[in-house]
């Protein structure tokens, strides 16, 4: 019952951001035509928008306007996504399928899927900065550098450079864990505490557990993550599976083994829930997001 809600929930959620995307993406007919088209490939039909839902549960919980939101979560997903053209390029993870289909740079080419990156990131801000996320100007600057901070070299790209430099070495856990809670970690807080700010101000107090919680989830996703990589099959996954241990990747299961590593992931989910307790009902999606965050299969 409960899990048949946020399925209608979440459906909801993907359905109407989806059109909100396609409508915010440049037309494929507009020059330069190919980018545009590629962009919207990345973008488009695929991906579980689990950093949108993220957004939409804790603007949920701040009363926020549903149209601001979108705008915010749009911004997160664009980052997102430009983030995976990038990384499946040669000179990263070198991999030719995302989503169930062919990657940005084997289905157009590697100097069109560096520009769709670039192009996506730029589109983010921009949208920051056209639309209206909150009352105070000064709050929504704040927003915007929260993004550029959680996508830049303290956040998303640092943990990349981090994860690029691993290779082939021994990590230990804290190691590991500094890198993804850059790499992958910082963004899903981000998609949190965004979400909270485009509504009614939180006092620092719930967002600071906002912060926490997203830390949490953030990082649980990543165990979650390598446990799927090394359990889940290419098909169900839409990406190519078993790619650490062929990379010699340091990994939450190469370091911990599958059972305690998926252990790890039950704790950070715990403690995850354990910051949301004062927020009562009003923080009910969050939960089923942290459930779905530690229960989902691909
Ligand atoms: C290139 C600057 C730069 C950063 C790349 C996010 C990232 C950093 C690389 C992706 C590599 C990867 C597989 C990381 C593991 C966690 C992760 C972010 C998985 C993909 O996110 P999902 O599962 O993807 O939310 P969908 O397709 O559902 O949106």
């Amino acid at each position: 019952m409960a899990e048949a809600d946020f399925q209608l929930w979440a459906r909801a959620h993907q359905h109407r951001f989806e059109k909100q995307l396609a409508h915010l993406l440049p037309s494929p007919d507009i020059t330069p035509q190919r980018l545009h088209a590629a962009m919207r490939y990345s973008v488009l039909e695929g991906g579980k928008r689990v950093r949108p839902l993220l957004a939409f549960a804790a603007g949920e919980l701040a009363q926020a306007d549903q149209a601001r939101l979108d705008i915010a979560a749009a911004a997160v997903e664009l980052i997102h996504a430009y983030s995976l053209v990038h990384d499946d390029m040669p000179c990263m993870d070198d991999d030719v399928l995302r989503r169930g289909k062919p990657t940005c740079h084997v289905e157009y080419d590697e100097a069109t899927a560096l520009l769709v990156g670039d192009a996506l990131q730029s589109l983010a801000f921009q949208l920051l900065a056209e639309h209206t996320l909150n009352n105070d100007p000064a709050q929504q600057l704040k927003m915007v550098r929260l993004l550029a901070v959680a996508s830049g070299s303290r956040g998303m790209a640092g943990g990349q450079a981090i994860d690029l430099a691993s290779v082939g070495k021994h990590l230990s856990l804290p190691e590991l864990e500094l890198m993804h809670i850059h790499k992958t970690g910082a963004l899903i807080r981000a998609a949190v505490v965004l979400g909270a700010h485009c509504g009614n101000d939180l006092t620092e107090e719930e967002l600071k557990r906002l912060d926490h919680f997203g830390k949490c989830v953030g990082l649980a996703f990543q165990v979650v993550d390598d446990v799927l990589d090394s359990e889940a099959d290419t098909a169900t996954l839409g990406k190519t599976a078993g790619k650490d241990a062929v990379q010699d990747k340091p990994t939450y299961v190469t370091l911990l083994g599958a059972q305690a590593a998926k252990k790890m992931a039950a704790e950070l989910h715990a403690e995850a829930l354990d910051t949301l307790t004062t927020f009562g009902q009003s923080a009910h999606r969050l939960r089923q997001l942290a459930d779905f965050i530690l229960l989902r299969k691909f």
